[in-house]
């Protein structure tokens, strides 16, 4: 009798679960496991070089560290160097990093994030430390952890060397990660006197996407990652996105959602605008989307953003697992 009682209830349970989730469990992903151990590992040894701050030994060091560990992971690695001015006029060099894989390709994905660091934690509750800077441990150093990833699982896949290999399977396509500098050093807020700094900001990217690291360089698009490396972080369809690049939000989202990953990758419509990095590239002709983290219990910025807290014990690996698994679904479902 208990044996009939749980050969009718499971089967129920098992259908019950389904459809809570709402997940197709029977699709099979082609793409390889992303490591959140991995990409954990890589934002603390960026954080470790301390704040990664226009002009300081700590960010030149640790750019060296970036295109150190791209090239180990196979990439053909191209160094952007550039001179640009903060909001003050204080001169700063810039470096962006592009890491591409499979160089010669037509067909090519632009995954990216900037990799310096805020220099001012002027959205700290302690006034004294708005002057101080920050390890931007998820406002920089998750990006750059996450591609890092990305390529290491790239480079994997290359020395496996068979037919079922991503490039094996898709020669035409390549992959290109760009690490934009001088993305976080706008206008403090305690220097603020309201009026637009919107070009204070996104200093790198606004470099490239006036003059790209190749001449005549192209991609079919781009997704640019923002502080994917905390809890409670959500993310949403964001505006200006939705304004260039509508249906590689929808790819996106629905690879998160094809995967499991609809927890964290929300359709929910939250309608915010954010002047980042991929507004630069879809001014220069790529259409480019942002996924960036929304706090899931204050909205807005994760609690974290231009804190002292944004440090290392404030990473998630979940939301790096979420965010890597959903690129490397992306990538391996291209058509
Ligand atoms: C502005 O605050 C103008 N843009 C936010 C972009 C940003 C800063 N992302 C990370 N830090
Ligand atoms: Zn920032």
């Amino acid at each position: 009798m208990r044996k009939l009682l749980y050969l009718v209830l499971f089967p129920l349970l098992l259908l019950g679960c389904k459809e809570k989730q709402n997940v197709d469990t029977s699709y099979v992903s082609p793409a390889p496991s992303f490591n959140e151990d991995s990409a954990y590992q890589y934002v603390a040894e960026q954080c470790a070089f301390g704040p990664r701050v226009m002009n300081s030994a700590a960010h030149d060091s640790c750019g060296n560290y970036i295109a150190r560990k791209f090239k180990t992971f196979g990439a053909t690695v191209y160094d952007q160097y550039a001179d640009s001015k903060l909001y003050d006029g204080t001169p700063v060099k810039m470096r962006n990093i592009i890491a591409a894989f499979n160089p010669d390709a037509p067909a090519r994905i632009i995954i990216c994030g900037h990799w310096d660091s805020r220099p001012w934690a002027d959205h700290d509750r302690d006034e004294e430390n708005h002057h101080t800077p920050i390890d931007g441990a998820n406002d920089g150093g998750s990006s750059i952890g996450v591609m890092l990833e990305l390529a290491r699982q790239l480079q994997k896949d290359l020395a496996e060397k068979d037919d079922s290999s991503l490039f094996a399977l898709h020669p035409s396509l390549g992959i290109d990660f760009i690490c934009w500098d001088a993305e976080d050093c706008g206008t403090p807020s305690w220097a603020n006197d309201g009026e637009d700094h919107e070009s204070t900001w996104c200093l790198g990217s606004q470099y490239w996407s006036g003059k790209r690291h190749l001449d005549g360089y192209t991609a079919r698009y781009g997704i640019n990652l923002d502080m994917v490396g905390n809890a409670n972080t959500i993310f949403y369809r964001e505006r200006i996105s939705m304004a260039y690049a509508p249906t590689i939000v929808d790819k996106v989202w629905a690879a998160a959602n094809r995967i499991g990953y609809g927890k964290y990758f929300s359709y929910d419509d939250e309608g915010g605008g954010v002047t980042d990095d991929h507004l630069q590239v879809n001014r220069g002709g790529i259409p480019c989307i942002d996924v960036i983290g929304t706090d899931t219990q204050e909205g807005g910025f994760p609690a974290t953003w231009h804190t002292m807290d944004d440090n290392i014990n404030h990473i998630d690996k979940e939301t790096l697992k979420a965010v890597g698994q959903t690129m490397l679904e992306v990538i391996w479902t291209e058509e």
